[in-house]
């Protein structure tokens, strides 16, 4: 197996079950060598937890780049997730071109917003230095409230094929080059992703199952960039990444009280054998 080192850049929720407590885990298990950059550190995540701590850690990203840089060190892939400012944004730039190998893939969730609103924190100007990286990306994968945050789409709960053929002309428009659309739902029961890879737009529909769980974004981001990085097409990635998603959801419909995040670990072998 052609052997793939990739960074992946987000904070450290230490409770919660998102972010890097969850990127690392889903791509060591994809086979990939998985370097860390957290972006912050909280005790938990924001959805959910109040007076959780928050630990910037932007001061750190140039001396951490510059370190990488002398020792040599290249990534085939780096995959950003959660973010910790603004300014931060233009560090994560900096490092996409200094640590970058030859034909290194470069996959953006702009994970700052859900269900029509931005994550507590995230501000305009956040949306717009976000805007950039997207910019710079190989991949994108927003859910339909960070495409409107992105494009200026208002957001809405029903909708049909023009709506989102409206996000991705505009997400296009941006600059995006490929874009994973998550949460894409055109009839009751049932949600699913679309893909527009080299400006061929697919959609995987499947049932939507009645339960949700914060942190299914990260999951699915992840899962998505191990599989791309094994070989697949961003389709069938895409396509992975959302059964092995339902399959955490599953695992979790039985306990109520785990609200915060949802199950992976039981089902990672269901992942494994998806790639292998
Ligand atoms: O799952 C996205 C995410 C990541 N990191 C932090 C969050 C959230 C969502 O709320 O709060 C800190």
């Amino acid at each position: 197996m052609d052997y793939k080192k990739i960074l992946t850049i987000q904070d450290i929720s230490c409770v919660g079950q998102c972010s890097l407590t969850v990127a690392l885990p889903i791509l060591s298990a994809c086979g990939l060598e998985t370097c860390v950059l957290p972006s912050a550190v909280l005790s938990t995540h924001t959805a959910g937890f109040s007076g959780y701590t928050f630990r910037d850690l932007t001061e750190d990203m140039p001396a951490i780049k510059d370190h990488w840089v002398k020792e040599g060190i290249r990534f085939a892939a780096i995959y950003t997730g959660y973010l910790g400012s603004t300014r931060q944004i233009d560090y994560v730039a900096d490092i996409f071109e200094a640590t970058a190998d030859e034909g290194c893939v470069k996959v953006v969730d702009p994970a700052m917003a859900d269900n029509g609103k931005l994550y507590p924190g995230f501000d305009q100007p956040f949306v717009e230095a976000m805007k950039g990286l997207c910019a710079k990306a190989d991949y994108i994968v927003p859910n339909i409230t960070e495409s409107c945050f992105l494009t200026g789409i208002p957001y809405r709960t029903s909708y049909d094929k023009a709506y989102i053929d409206e996000h991705l002309q505009k997400l296009t428009a941006l600059g995006c080059k490929n874009v994973i659309l998550t949460g894409v739902s055109y009839r009751t029961g049932y949600t699913g992703i679309v893909v527009l890879e080299n400006g061929v737009e697919r959609y995987y529909e499947h049932i939507l199952l009645p339960n949700s769980c914060h942190g299914t974004g990260d999951i699915y981001a992840s899962a998505f960039v191990g599989a791309l990085m094994r070989g697949k097409d961003a389709y069938t990635a895409a396509k992975i990444a959302a059964n092995y998603t339902m399959e955490c959801i599953k695992a979790t419909a039985t306990e109520p009280n785990h609200w915060y995040g949802a199950k992976f670990e039981p089902v990672l072998l269901k992942l494994i054998q998806a790639i292998e």
